[in-house]
């Protein structure tokens, strides 16, 4: 019996416009029209100069962690824009630029960032999950987000952004198994940026492309250059169709870069060199738009300041009206965790009396109880 090859495949790389600004008029045909390409630049402006503010004000003790999204802005934003307003967009925490162009207001992932809890309560309008910190889980949350939607026979299909450094959790292989087995229109929107924190995706994932992960599970896989927003629209296109149409999953290995630490928690030029930053600086998604939308003539020296300018003023609004938001009370992070509070908990919310205030509710008796109550 000779051997025989019962299996053979292949991953396309997908690129419109390239990091010399060299634009694929026949595969970027119809793709962004101008008058988009430039509202998706100047959104981009805004996210960046975000970025900026937030680093400062964690700097000077005004937020929490924050995560900077520089560098990959067209990962989000792209296929944000090519889905539906009412596609669920499933994210990680470094998915600004699509938030807020689905609708999300500034504030809230500055709240989010600030530590207040009410900066996850999202209008269920926007169909926007909140962000999920613990790497993985909203893969698992998106698929079974498809799945309802398919169950209820709704147009509805989800896309969920996580990281390389994700598809070595388990939650990935489960979630991508049970898409692919169940048919759930679910995209996999994988952000492969090069590095999970310290560790580079190399060591990773030792297969010559993070997309092939998605291809164990029968699924359809393609790889995208990630700093180009008209291949990523075009892509996560595809994806949405072949999800509505077919009820099938999609992976998409998009390959982007962070050009800043980790979080502000971080400092990246202890474990990688600055000369692969230096040489993904030259790659900048933004940089590359920008000279695209210059030789059309659609952008020049007036409209960038004039849009600077605009940004600038959106972004302190959204630091005005989070830091004007009057800080939440002790009991309210009891609230929004069950429908029905079971009682033990009820009695920690009521006295106040819980572990995390160093107190233990199981030593409060009778009028200690009492006591404890009048302080509150
Ligand atoms: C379950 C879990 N394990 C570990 C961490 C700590 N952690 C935070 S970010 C991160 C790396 C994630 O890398 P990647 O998925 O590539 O995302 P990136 O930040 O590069 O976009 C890790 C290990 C976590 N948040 N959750
Ligand atoms: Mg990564």
């Amino acid at each position: 019996m000779p051997v025989k090859t019962v299996f053979e495949t292949k991953i396309s790389h997908v690129s419109i416009l390239d990091e010399n600004g060299k634009f694929d008029a026949k595969l970027g045909k119809g793709v962004i029209p101008d008058k988009d390409a430039v509202a998706l630049y100047e959104h981009m402006l805004t996210c960046r100069h975000l970025d900026e503010v937030a680093f400062k004000l964690q700097r000077s003790g005004r937020m929490g962690t924050y995560p900077e999204n520089r560098g990959q802005e067209a990962t989000s934003l792209g296929a944000a824009y090519a889905l539906d307003k009412k596609d669920w967009l499933v994210p990680c925490y470094r998915e600004n630029a699509g938030l807020f162009w689905r609708g999300l207001p500034i504030e809230m992932i500055l709240l989010h960032w600030m530590g207040d809890e009410r900066g996850n309560q999202i209008d269920n309008e926007l169909c926007v999950m909140p962000l999920a910190i613990p790497i993985g889980t909203q893969m698992l949350h998106a698929t079974g987000l498809a799945w309802a939607a398919k169950y209820r026979k709704e147009k509805q299909i989800a896309c969920t952004f996580f990281g390389d450094g994700a598809t070595s959790e388990g939650d990935f292989h489960e979630a991508a198994n049970f898409a692919a087995n169940l048919d759930i229109p679910v995209i996999f929107f994988c952000q492969n940026n090069g590095w999970a924190i310290s560790v580079p995706s190399k060591i990773q994932c030792s297969a010559p492309t993070v997309a092939q992960r998605g291809l164990a599970y029968g699924m359809d896989c393609v790889q995208v250059d990630g700093n180009d927003i008209f291949a990523v629209v075009k892509v996560t296109r595809d994806a949405a169709k072949l999800a509505r149409e077919k009820k099938r999953p999609t992976f998409i290995e998009a390959v982007t870069y962070r050009l800043g630490d980790h979080t502000t928690a971080d400092d990246a030029r202890r474990y990688r060199d600055e000369k692969e930053v230096e040489s993904w600086k030259k790659k900048d998604p933004m940089l590359r738009l920008e000279k695209y939308l210059r030789e059309k003539k659609l952008w020049d020296d007036k409209k960038h300041e004039a849009a600077m300018a605009k940004a600038k003023e959106t972004v302190i609004a959204a630091v005005k009206r989070a830091e004007e938001i009057a800080d939440p009370k002790n009991a309210d992070f009891f609230n929004s965790m069950y429908a029905e509070l079971p009682a033990d908990l009820k009695r920690q919310r009521d006295t106040m009396c819980t572990h995390s205030l160093g107190l233990d509710p199981s030593q409060l008796e009778g009028t200690e109880r009492q006591a404890v109550n009048s302080q509150h």
